[in-house]
């Protein structure tokens, strides 16, 4: 029988060097022979939901909307993956994810929503083996290079985001990353965390928050 593959979350604020890492830690599942991908939350290339969201984020300063529909949204863009998610995973195949449901929660709960609201719609989908929570001073990820592009990369909002992060951080599966390093050590401290859960996994497991 085929081992599943690892369900592994990056999440983090914008610009914290999520989509660097997950790129490298990819590069390294594939030399070591090990089937994997990258999926990234937003899915903008899902059909139903990719192209709405991907207007959002590029007009949200400008038009309003209900930021229970924009949740929701999301939310089903995430279920919308589910299926080939969960194929990849039984079929042995590493799924490495850019932001999934801690995204979905911390940027709604920024906007002032109730906890237990925006956490309904998440129960169901697959939990991940580990979540890679990419710690760094949002005055700091600010000073980026490129940040501030999307509607939602405002400093007061991502510092919120930040403390919601914080709040709903899990100590059992959740990893605090030290993402003010280099790109060299934050790759390290990734791989260790990794490693470690590659021989835990089982069954298939139902999201929790
Ligand atoms: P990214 O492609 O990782 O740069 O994400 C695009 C933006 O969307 C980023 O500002 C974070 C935000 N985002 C990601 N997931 C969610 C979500 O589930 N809900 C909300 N409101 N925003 C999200
Ligand atoms: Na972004
Ligand atoms: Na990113």
């Amino acid at each position: 029988m085929t081992r599943r593959g690892a369900l592994i979350v990056f999440e983090g604020l914008d610009r914290s060097g999520k989509t660097t890492q997950t790129q490298k830690l990819l590069e390294f599942f594939q030399k070591n022979g090990k089937k994997s991908v990258i999926q990234r939350f937003p899915d903008r290339e899902e059909p139903l939901t990719g192209p709405t969201i991907d207007n959002f984020l590029k007009t949200a300063t400008t038009v309003s909307q209900s930021k229970e529909v924009i949740h929701l949204l999301f939310s089903a863009n995430r279920w919308a993956c589910m299926d080939r998610i969960r194929s990849q995973l039984n079929e042995g195949t590493h799924v490495i994810m850019d932001r999934y449901s801690f995204s979905g929660i911390a940027y709604s709960l920024a906007k002032g929503m109730d906890k237990a609201w925006v956490c309904q719609p998440e129960v169901g989908l697959l939990k991940p083996d580990l979540v890679l929570f990419f710690d760094i001073d949002p005055t700091v990820v600010m000073a980026r290079n490129g940040f501030g592009g999307e509607a939602l990369e405002r400093s007061d909002f991502q510092a919120a985001v930040y403390a919601k992060m914080n709040e709903i951080f899990q100590k059992e599966y959740w990893k605090k990353i030290n993402a003010a390093e280099t790109i060299e050590n934050v790759h390290e401290e990734v791989l260790s965390h990794v490693n470690q859960v590659l021989e835990t996994v089982t069954a298939e497991k139902e999201f929790q928050i």
